[in-house]
């Protein structure tokens, strides 16, 4: 249903209760107009917020991507492959984001932007993603899925990153949206030309995946997996020190 569509049912519902309001007690025509008015709403809260009736206030509600790389990625280029996964809290809390990737080149020092681009529609390699999302129609990096630059480490991105803008729920979730790793750096904004305030001149586009809600388990696992490696390392820290 469309806005106008809502809006005429709405100003029906809303005409029907003021005809009567002379009357002391609600009519059976005011009671239905209220109840096809109730309606409206329940059917349009729908559309606007698909998790609303999934998630309990509260509940840790997670969603994954799963990277692959562009069909009409290059010769030569990285094949990038993993997953980025979301949880966030329903339907305030604060979003959080695992980055785990893989297929860099080991040799390369070339940090890498991702963002959450419009649609997610994979049909034409990465390309039909479409730009950056951007329900509140600002100037990049203000996007709400404009992660920023990520400089692999043994051909690899693995990061948890907390406090993110963006949301999974209400009219403005990124929800079956797409995320996209480019080729280049993002230049955030700074860049002397008018692409910079688009998409922050990051170049081709390596892989992409379409967000879609999943179950807590792949979160959970890789957020395990995330700490233990920290523990070995900061332990091998700790022998360096001490060796
Ligand atoms: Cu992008
Ligand atoms: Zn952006």
């Amino acid at each position: 249903m469309t806005m106008s569509a809502f809006s005429f049912l709405l100003a029906l519902a809303i005409a029907g209760t003021h005809v009567s309001h002379s009357e002391e007690s609600p009519t059976s025509e005011e009671n239905t107009m209220k109840n096809i008015e109730s309606k409206v709403n329940d059917l349009w809260q729908s559309l606007l917020y698909p998790v609303a009736f999934v998630a309990k206030d509260g509940e840790l509600v997670y969603a994954s991507c799963e990277m692959k790389p562009s069909t009409k990625l290059e010769q030569g280029k990285p094949q990038v492959t993993g997953q980025v996964l979301f949880m966030q809290a329903y339907p305030q809390g604060r979003l959080e984001t695992i980055i785990n990737l893989e297929g860099f080149s080991k040799t390369s020092n070339q940090s890498r932007a991702i963002h959450i681009h419009e649609f997610g529609d994979l049909s034409d390699g990465c390309d039909a993603t479409g730009g950056h999302f951007n329900p509140f129609k600002v100037n990049h990096p203000r996007h709400p899925g404009d992660f920023g630059n990520f400089l692999p480490k043994d051909s690899q991105i693995k990061t948890l990153k907390k406090n993110i803008r963006a949301t999974m729920f209400g009219p403005n979730s990124f929800l079956s949206r797409s995320v996209v790793i480019h080729e280049l750096k993002d230049d955030l904004g700074k860049g002397d030309n008018p692409a910079s305030l688009l998409n922050g001149n990051a170049g081709k586009r390596l892989a992409c995946c379409v967000i879609g809600i999943s179950n807590k388990n792949l979160w959970e696992k890789t957020s395990k997996s995330f700490a233990s490696s920290k523990k070995k390392r900061n332990a091998r820290g700790l022998a360096n020190k001490q060796a």
